[in-house]
């Protein structure tokens, strides 16, 4: 296939296509989604990938099997072949990539590095597919701060792990920094989808965004841990003062590069504890579970209004 007409133009904008920043790509005869197992010539990306209009990105591969599964129930979808979705990227495991009529669910692994190499690939292939007026989000789990476990969050702008409300990244030896937020209107439109839904509670906030899970969220039962349970209390204290309503380790290189992108991007995330009260996550596995559904069903609830708003907007 042709690698791209154009690169970042009016034209990608107007059509809603996704835009590609790096012009560069137009000199690659094939381009190679190595992490995914796809590339440009020997898979139709447009045919494979061209109808997606939703790209949810979620940590745990099992994870984003299920919600495709559930997206495949909700919106009334043939499975394709055999039980389980199909993984798209199955010549590799470092990612698995599952599709669901115009539902696409990548696994991203823990922290920013990891995301962040499939989410340029994701992107590439998306414009490669010539997919128009694509959202995406991040659906996945976090640490509550003063919250009820079990109450999703919607992030409205992301921080690291001293309040800096940008990705700070290394290029070329030099430190670029990257704001991550999210647009209100889509913020308001996710968190209009939690109307009416009086089993869960749903939020929305700052979230803080850390490098690590134990000592960068202020744990105490990390292998390493240089303070004491007064020093972590003063700290978790400042981060609810400063409006931070939920700890993760993704959400800020996820909206920075959403942002940079110029693709629309959200964040829902569900509380596992409230790390006011505590550093374990609950063992109760059937009970995370539960509660990992309710990000997914909001974001679903999303998915399915846009779909029959496009439907009304085809009907006339
Ligand atoms: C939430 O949970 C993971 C760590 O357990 C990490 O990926 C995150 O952001
Ligand atoms: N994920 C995190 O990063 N932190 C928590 O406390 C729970 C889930």
């Amino acid at each position: 296939m042709d690698i791209m007409t154009t690169v970042n133009g009016n034209e990608h904008v107007k059509h809603g296509l996704v835009p590609m920043k790096n012009s560069k790509l137009l000199q690659l005869k094939v381009d190679h989604l190595y992490h995914i197992a796809l590339d440009t010539e020997q898979h139709d990306l447009q045919t494979m990938f061209g109808d997606v209009k939703f790209v949810c990105f979620g940590g745990q591969v099992s994870r984003m099997e299920r919600f495709t599964s559930f997206v495949i129930q909700e919106l009334g979808l043939q499975p394709g072949t055999g039980d389980t979705p199909t993984n798209y990227a199955a010549g590799t495991d470092r990612y698995a990539l599952y599709k669901a009529g115009p539902v696409l669910a990548v696994s991203h692994g823990i922290g920013i590095p990891s995301l962040s190499v499939v989410f340029n690939e994701i992107l590439k292939l998306v414009h490669y597919a010539k997919c128009t007026d694509v959202t995406f989000f991040r659906i996945g789990t976090c640490g509550g701060v003063g919250l009820e476990p079990g109450t999703v969050v919607l992030t409205e702008k992301a921080v690291d792990g001293a309040f800096q409300p940008f990705l700070s990244t290394t290029i070329l030896g030099k430190k670029v920094q990257r704001p991550a937020y999210v647009e209100k209107p889509l913020l308001e439109e996710l968190l209009s989808c939690s109307e009416n839904t009086d089993d869960f509670k749903t939020v929305t906030g700052t979230t803080m965004c850390t490098d690590d899970f134990y000592e960068g969220q202020a744990r105490l039962d990390g292998a390493f841990c240089d303070y004491d349970e007064d020093d972590k209390m003063k700290f978790l204290n400042n981060v609810k003062a400063k409006g931070v309503c939920n700890i993760e380790m993704e959400s800020l290189g996820f909206l920075a590069m959403c942002n940079h992108a110029g693709v629309p991007g959200a964040v829902a995330c569900v509380t596992l504890l409230d790390r006011l009260k505590g550093d374990f996550v609950s063992t109760d596995f059937s009970l995370l579970k539960s509660w990992q559904h309710r990000a997914q069903k909001l974001v679903l609830r999303f998915i399915k209004r846009r779909i029959t708003q496009q439907n009304r907007h085809k009907n006339g």
